[in-house]
């Protein structure tokens, strides 16, 4: 069976360096020992309110994120969700696979959805279902996931199980994790309890691909600490969450333990790791900005490629749906 990889990453705000640490820099990885299928997940993006003209340029800003990350769009698929019309169709099925009480489980439901659960799309709740037919669809075999994503995995797993059961066919594969390491988990420059992400509502939390090297300086400087010096180990760190998160992202840019970076700015305080931070955020960001600048400014590149890979998806897609519908009985 081909060993093949699906992503993806929501157009739903500025991509940060979360997505890059967490996501795009693992998928670059991949590209060599796998098929990959990079998507950016549009249709996800709306089970929150997207104002449309501005999910159209976070769609492009997205792409741009990923190729100037080093995803290569002729080695790798990577295209826009909806554009392959499956993703909607396998999701319909799914809704009628998954069992209510599998999503009422699901604590990225409950962590969004908040206090606010009335109120919010019914497009969030099922958006597990969405993420199952999203790997499913190309039969992947593997999925890089952090902490956050690994209970959704397990729910795909399940209905590939579920579907191949109730319909007597060995149609799904059962697909496999890729844990990913060191970085996996990027926490707000604000509030080291909270993930870094792109709908916290301050700008000041994360720090953006597109930001210039000001702001990147600025935020750093401006990032939430605690009074102590840095410690000889990284567990010493236990219960100083924004110490461990400035730790944790200098030890991923760098490709370093926690530990490493600990014994090297031992008895420093955060005044003095915040600078060799900010070099190193600077220095392994600033390319990445730059390309998606260039990248963002030839819209038919970036569209062009978006389209072509649709085209790519599709193909797979195409003959793995056919079957899905004949074993559920669809007159086709
Ligand atoms: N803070 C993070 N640390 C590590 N990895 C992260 N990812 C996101 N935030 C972090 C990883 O990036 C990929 C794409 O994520 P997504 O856009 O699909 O959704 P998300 O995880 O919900 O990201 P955000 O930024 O928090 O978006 P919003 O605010 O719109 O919900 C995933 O692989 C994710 O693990």
């Amino acid at each position: 069976m081909t060993k093949r990889v699906f992503s993806g990453a929501q157009p739903s705000g500025d991509m940060h360096l979360g997505n890059y640490l967490g996501a795009f820099r693992n998928w670059v990885r991949l590209q060599d020992d796998y098929e990959c299928i990079y998507c950016v997940v549009d249709m996800h993006a709306i089970t929150v309110w997207q104002d449309p003209a501005i999910l159209v340029q976070q769609t492009r800003e997205a792409a741009a994120a990923y190729i100037a990350s080093g995803v290569d769009p002729k080695k790798s698929i990577l295209f826009n969700q909806s554009r392959v019309p499956g993703h909607a169709e396998l999701a319909w099925i799914f809704n009628c696979v998954a069992r209510l009480g599998w999503l009422n489980r699901m604590t990225q439901f409950k962590d969004k959805a908040g206090k606010n659960r009335e109120r919010v799309s019914t497009g969030l709740y099922v958006y597990p279902n969405l993420m199952a037919a999203d790997i499913l669809l190309y039969k992947a075999t593997h999925v890089p996931v952090g902490e956050d994503q690994k209970q959704h995995l397990e729910l795909t797993r399940d209905i590939a199980q579920k579907f191949n059961t109730d319909f007597g066919v060995e149609l799904f594969p059962i697909t496999e994790p890729i844990i990913m390491g060191e970085g996996a988990r990027i926490m707000s420059l604000r509030d080291g309890t909270k993930k870094m992400s792109k709908s916290d509502p301050s700008d000041m939390s994360r720090l953006n691909l597109n930001d210039d090297t000001d702001t990147l300086a600025q935020k750093i400087r401006k990032a939430k600490t605690d009074g102590d010096l840095l410690p000889a180990k990284a567990s010493l760190l236990e219960g100083r969450p924004e110490a461990q998160n400035l730790v944790g992202i200098y030890a991923a840019l760098m490709d370093q333990s926690r530990d490493t970076v600990c014994a090297e700015f031992e008895g420093k305080g955060f005044g003095d790791f915040k600078k060799a931070l900010t070099e190193v955020v600077v220095t392994k960001l600033a390319p990445i900005t730059e390309e998606m600048k260039r990248l963002q400014a030839d819209t038919a590149y970036i569209d062009s490629i978006l389209k072509d890979g649709a085209a790519r998806a599709q193909a797979i897609a195409a003959p793995i749906l056919m079957d899905v519908k004949k074993a559920v009985g669809y007159l086709v």
